[in-house]
């Protein structure tokens, strides 16, 4: 498998809703879009796409590493057998690389592998992977807001759904979460994300009141994340790591009690090969893993359900973002209206992507 060409591209996506992250707020996506071919015309697209708030580097800094990255790509021979995200994908990146340039760049190489193979991207790690899976409904903004999107996502079929919480006050969160669990099914999963708004008393106080909802997780309560132990034994809420994650080695997480899952943005983590780390070692000790988006558009959204497919097809994943784009970058964008994403609506061999609203970077 000979690279014979590696092209760069630059996108600005405008959101249909602003995204608020900390103190940024998005009003547009930017980032690059990374394109591999061979000479007998077989493609591989990725995403890299920092996130502004979240991630560690910003654009500017993943364009000029990706331009670096993408050098050395060309012609370079891909490795052809043996297991891709272990060996393949994690041999042309490494720790000097920013998390999104690492993520996109394994992404273009599973994707060409994926072309190249006449074979779907989640079938490279797992051949027997089923053809969609189920996603989590993100409900977010006032209590009115998200009773009407949960009925709706209810309705549709929509198994498990995560509310964003931590921005109003307390007790409005708790009214809320209640309000939420009332109307939904009780099968219905229901998780919380507080993105480290609070305090420790704020957090315990917010648990204890919503500890007998039947609450799945709540992801990152506290602003200090050395004591989730102590919020958990002190509520009886599981709780989820997500932010915290970031900068901490793979096979270092221990299965502390009340810790119920971990969120995996492979965008903010640093790309494929250290998620699947975390994938592996999370089943050896019997943690729940979440894959999640970081408002990639349906290139890195696709990638990253064909990742979660590969791996934890049965659990609910975080990759309910596409809604928030006013337009993007795939012909077909992702969709999630029941629920689930099927894939047979996104094969690899026909994945168009909208030219028009690609730039392209020159690469030297
Ligand atoms: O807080 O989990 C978050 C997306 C970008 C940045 C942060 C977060 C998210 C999501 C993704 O919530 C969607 C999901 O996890 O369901
Ligand atoms: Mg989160």
């Amino acid at each position: 498998m000979k690279i014979v060409d590696a092209r760069l591209f630059q996108y600005r996506l405008p959101l249909a809703r602003p995204l608020i992250l900390k103190s940024h707020r998005v009003m547009a996506r930017e980032g690059l879009v990374v394109q591999l071919t061979d000479q007998d015309s077989h493609v591989g697209w990725g995403e890299i796409a920092p996130l502004p708030g979240l991630s560690v580097e910003t654009l500017s800094e993943a364009h000029d590493s990706a331009i670096r990255r993408l050098r050395l790509l060309r012609s370079h021979d891909l490795p052809e057998a043996g297991s891709l995200l272990e060996m393949g994908i994690g041999l042309l990146t490494d720790d000097q690389v920013p998390p999104s340039v690492a993520c996109g760049v394994e992404t273009a190489i599973m994707n060409f592998s994926a072309h190249w193979r006449g074979v779907e991207p989640r079938h490279l790690f797992d051949p027997s992977a089923p053809n969609s899976i189920p996603i989590n409904g993100l409900l977010t903004g006032s209590k009115e807001e998200v009773v009407a999107q949960a009925r709706q996502m209810t309705s549709s079929g929509y198994e498990a759904l995560k509310i964003k919480i931590g921005s109003e006050s307390v007790d409005s969160e708790i009214d809320k979460v209640k309000s939420v669990r009332t109307i939904i099914p009780p099968h219905t999963k229901l998780r919380l994300d507080a993105n480290q708004a609070w305090g420790f008393d704020t957090a315990v106080l917010f648990g204890k009141s919503v500890s007998h909802l039947d609450i799945e997780y709540i992801e990152e309560p506290l602003a200090d994340s050395r004591r989730l132990e102590q919020f958990h034994e002190q509520t009886g809420l599981v709780y989820a790591l997500d932010e915290s994650l970031t900068g901490v080695s793979p096979e270092s997480l221990v299965a502390a009690k009340g810790l119920g899952a971990i969120i995996l943005k492979p965008t903010i983590l640093g790309g494929l090969a250290i998620t699947w780390r975390f994938v592996r070692h999370a089943k050896e000790i019997g943690l729940k893993l979440v894959v999640s988006s970081a408002f990639e558009s349906s290139i890195g959204l696709l990638a990253l359900a064909n990742l979660a497919c590969a791996t934890a097809p049965t659990i609910a994943c975080g990759l309910d973002t596409a809604s928030w784009f006013a337009d993007d970058l795939l012909v077909n964008p992702v969709r999630t209206a029941d629920g689930r994403l099927h894939f047979a609506d996104y094969s690899i061999d026909c994945m168009a992507i909208r030219r028009e609203l690609l730039v392209e970077i020159p690469v030297p």
